[in-house]
């Protein structure tokens, strides 16, 4: 229920849960407009929801992004800081939000025009970041992110209007087929899933570590892999997944010793800025939802 006259297109978080066609291009650019996305692989990206690109960066940006995250995560006043997500079991860092903001390094990565080009391809703008973050994601037990569309969040708790917003997540460790990987439901981006349940206030503090409020039924997670199946995502270090707002995805545990780390960052169109929460009792603080709409250079 929103209390102000903007139009809310994606109900959620009310007594059931409601499935909405998307109203919404995926891709917002007009055709054949320049950047550095092929046409072919804008289609795939239209019909899919996601693109991926096997080296976004080289192996030598990758080491000064990963000593970058392990210096961050080694600070004592990061993992201090609000911005950090602790491990409820291992205790160790799992993310770090707004990195973009405190690390020199991940800040030239935003405005990186492999990286930024592509989102103002996609989504027809100029774009400003709504969210970064880096996901430790250690071995040995690190927990996953259950199924979920980010834009589901978005919408009902930073009150993004529209899905015009995209997600990069680029590996900076070897995504193997068993150390937690990304998964996706090819195509789930064309229809939006509004959750049942309302938002308890300051939701951050518990959704960061494991979501419940935005977490779809079993029966339409079923519905929805058995008309989309199920693709995971691996891939070198160096390599990028580049996601529509409102693709259902999540990842598993990580028991292996082996890390799946990862910088992720949400770009979103200066057109579709967040205004109030459209589900939620409170906007969520800057460092996860922006409220500086500045354009990336
Ligand atoms: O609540 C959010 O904004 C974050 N939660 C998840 C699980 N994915 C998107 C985003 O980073
Ligand atoms: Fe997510």
């Amino acid at each position: 229920m929103t209390t102000d006259a903007r139009t809310d297109l994606y109900p959620t978080r009310g007594a059931a849960e409601i499935t909405t066609p998307r109203q919404d291009p995926v891709i917002w650019s007009a055709p054949g407009a320049p950047g550095p996305v092929a046409v072919k692989d804008l289609q795939s990206f239209e019909r899919d929801g996601f693109l991926t690109v096997d080296q976004l960066i080289t192996p030598d940006e990758v080491a000064v992004l990963h000593t970058e995250l392990d210096r961050l995560i080694a600070d004592p006043a990061v993992r201090a800081d609000e911005r950090s997500v602790i491990e409820p079991k291992s205790q160790k860092v799992r993310s770090v939000f707004e990195v973009h903001r405190i690390s020199e390094v991940f800040a030239r990565l935003v405005s990186d025009e492999r990286v930024v080009g592509r989102a103002r391809q996609i989504l027809g703008s100029d774009v400003y970041v709504h969210q970064s973050r880096i996901n430790v994601k250690p071995g040995f037990g690190a927990s996953g992110f259950y199924w979920h569309s980010d834009f589901e969040t978005w919408h009902a708790e930073d009150g993004l209007p529209n899905m015009r917003a995209v997600s990069v997540s680029i590996a900076l460790t070897e995504n193997h087929d068993t150390n937690g990987g990304l998964m996706i439901m090819p195509g789930s981006h064309k229809s939006f899933l509004g959750c049942a349940g309302g938002t308890p206030k300051d939701n951050y503090k518990q959704s960061l570590k494991m979501q419940d409020a935005g977490t779809p039924s079993d029966e339409a997670l079923t519905k929805m892999a058995d008309r989309h199946g199920i693709k995971l995502f691996t891939g070198r270090a160096g390599s990028a997944t580049w996601f529509d707002c409102n693709c259902m995805h999540g990842s598993g545990d990580n028991i292996t010793p082996y890390p799946r780390s990862n910088v992720f960052i949400v770009f979103n169109s200066v057109e579709n800025a967040a205004g109030e929460p459209f589900a939620a009792p409170a906007r969520r603080p800057e460092f996860i939802g922006a409220r500086d709409f500045t354009a990336v250079k």
